[in-house]
């Protein structure tokens, strides 16, 4: 029987108490298969006890696992850029995890926000390019803390970095029924980058005549995504302009507890993938066991999917369905009195 190694990694806030959720789910989706989980504390705490998120090897601890699931990173006492850039970006970067998956749907039984559409309606897949751009960390500042002070962020997009992820999302257009593919750009303002951005966009549609391509400035694509979200389909942009505008998306399901994220290399190995919901480490509701799981239990279906268990993956994700659409059982995120606890037993319920 195959045994699946995964790595935990809860990180901080509400990511302590989502992850167990999750595991919990994935314990029960199991039929002719098993887990291993080894659980490390890495995380923002450990940065306050020691001055390092994860330890200096943490990376090659890692590499052997066949997936990670993380939960979420962030501390009130501790810089963001600190915390982002001492666990989560480091395994992006170095195991080249260069899509970044985010469905934004609505599932059954819940409102969006958006009271003019339907629910499918709203039926989208972001993939964020994630591993250059405008988090690639180039920069620095120049006489600090006086009034001559001077930043610089640079952005870094290269042609292959490009190519790689609209390949990526030309493909998975192809493979949906609406076949229908955006491109995000601002090349307007960015005439290097962006500019590039719809070179290489425009050269990749000649290959793949059967997908329709549009092409939105970041601006427009936002307000696209509230005044006709049917109209997008697979949605390929930026670091940056995905992260901002699947924030949105995640407001559009319903609530960010719901909206979930797969980092993957689809054409080589270099370290496990990693899984993760969408949403922060939400210090405000902390150790309170209100935060909403369903973000991590859905990141854990597309960590089942990836690994090629498509049908604990779709047991899993109608087990979801089937707890939304019911109703009975939700977090105060979506207006409900539930715990975190109760709404990974009703999918435990659904899946048995
Ligand atoms: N779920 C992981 C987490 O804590 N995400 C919050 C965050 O700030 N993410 C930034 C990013 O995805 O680049």
């Amino acid at each position: 029987m195959k045994t699946y190694r995964i790595a935990l990694l809860p990180g901080d806030g509400i990511g302590k108490e989502v992850v167990p959720a999750a595991v919990r789910v994935l314990e029960a989706a199991a039929r002719d298969f098993s887990f291993s989980f080894d659980p490390f504390d890495w995380g923002c705490e450990r940065y306050l006890r020691t001055g390092r998120m994860m330890p200096e090897d943490g990376l090659e601890q890692l590499r052997s696992f066949d997936a990670v699931l993380l939960g979420a990173v962030g501390h009130p006492t501790v810089p963001d850029y600190i915390s982002l850039r001492g666990m989560l970006l480091p395994m992006r970067f170095e195991y080249d995890l260069y899509v970044n998956l985010r469905p934004v749907e609505i599932l059954p039984g819940l409102d969006s926000p958006l009271q003019h559409k339907k629910p499918d309606e709203i039926r989208m897949v972001f993939i964020r390019e994630n591993t250059e751009g405008e988090y690639c960390g180039v920069g620095g500042r120049f006489k600090a803390g006086t009034p001559d002070e001077v930043a610089i962020q640079e952005s870094v997009f290269t042609r292959k970095g490009t190519e790689r992820v609209m390949r990526y999302a030309f493909e998975l257009a192809r493979k949906r029924p609406r076949k229908r593919l955006a491109s995000v750009t601002k090349s307007n303002a960015m005439q290097h980058a962006m500019v590039m951005w719809d070179e290489v966009f425009a050269a990749l549609a000649t290959e793949y005549p059967d997908v329709e391509t549009a092409r939105y400035h970041v601006d427009a694509a936002a307000a696209r995504m509230i005044t006709a979200p049917e109209t997008l389909d697979v949605v390929v942009a930026s670091n940056l302009f995905a992260d901002i505008l699947t924030d949105l998306g995640g407001a559009l399901q319903g609530s960010l507890g719901l909206a979930a994220s797969a980092n993957l290399n689809p054409v080589e190995r270099r370290g496990p993938p990693v899984f993760e919901p969408v949403h922060g480490s939400a210090p405000d509701i902390e150790g309170r066991g209100i935060a909403n799981p369903i973000g991590s239990i859905w990141a854990a279906s597309l960590m089942m999917e990836h690994l090629g268990e498509v049908s604990a993956a779709s047991r899993i994700f109608r087990a979801l369905q089937a707890v939304t659409a019911e109703g009975r059982v939700r977090t105060p995120d979506l207006g409900g009195r539930s715990t975190t606890e109760e709404v990974a037993s009703a999918v435990i319920d659904q899946l048995k």
